[in-house]
């Protein structure tokens, strides 16, 4: 399927609201890979499929996580976290869409996880600060995402974190462990920076 019949595909599973965002994190996703390297084919296809399955009903979201074997523990978890998982499978069985990385792009970008790919990073930092985004804090994670992904993405769990404990909220494991690696992975490049500077 070309680009412009999966944008139509994706527009018809979706209010206008959640479209003009989707266009918001495809606009900031190619920036983002522009920045910092990455594909900017695959930023821009993952970008515009990561909310495909965001409007559906959640009775149809809970169908298919439980017949398609999907991770059983989501439906322990806040419902807000299975358009992610739900998404990937759709793309894959109605769109034909086959990249693993894009996939994972897509299964990952509300939870994150331990060790976050490139394209992972760039998915789920454009949907946190798209330009119609706004929330405590969006300005300084957009400042942080000029120069470092994984400082800015950190700030961004940081929030929505902060929020699910401040609602008294169960907290998916694979954020905190998206939010652990990304600080190992910092500190990895701060002991590299220092050993070639001699120090
Ligand atoms: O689909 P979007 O609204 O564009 O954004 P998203 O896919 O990042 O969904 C974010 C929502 O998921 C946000 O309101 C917080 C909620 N959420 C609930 N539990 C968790 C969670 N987000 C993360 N990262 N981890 C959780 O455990
Ligand atoms: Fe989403
Ligand atoms: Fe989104």
């Amino acid at each position: 399927m070309d680009l412009d019949l999966l944008r139509e595909a994706t527009r018809g599973q979706m209010p206008d609201r959640r479209w003009k965002h989707t266009l918001g994190v495809v606009e900031t996703a190619i920036k983002l890979a522009e920045r910092f390297g990455g594909d900017i084919r695959k930023a821009e296809l993952a970008a515009l499929l990561h909310d495909y399955s965001k409007a559906w009903p959640i009775s149809r979201m809970e169908q298919i996580i439980r017949e398609q074997g999907l991770p059983s523990e989501l439906l322990e978890h806040d419902r807000e976290l299975w358009h992610a998982h739900v998404g990937a499978w759709a793309v894959h069985a109605e769109l034909g869409i086959a990249d693993d990385e894009v996939l994972d792009a897509i299964r990952y970008h509300t939870s994150g996880r331990a060790r976050m790919t490139k394209l992972d990073k760039i998915v789920c930092l454009a949907d946190y600060t798209e330009p119609g985004r706004d929330f405590p804090g969006v300005e300084k994670i957009r400042k942080l995402a000029e120069k470092s992904m994984e400082e800015a993405l950190i700030a961004g769990f940081d929030s929505t974190i902060t929020l699910l404990l401040e609602k008294g909220r169960r907290i998916f494991p694979l954020t905190i462990d998206a939010r652990n690696g990304l600080i190992e992975q910092l500190e990895a490049n701060e002991s590299q920076q220092s050993n070639v500077n001699g120090g």
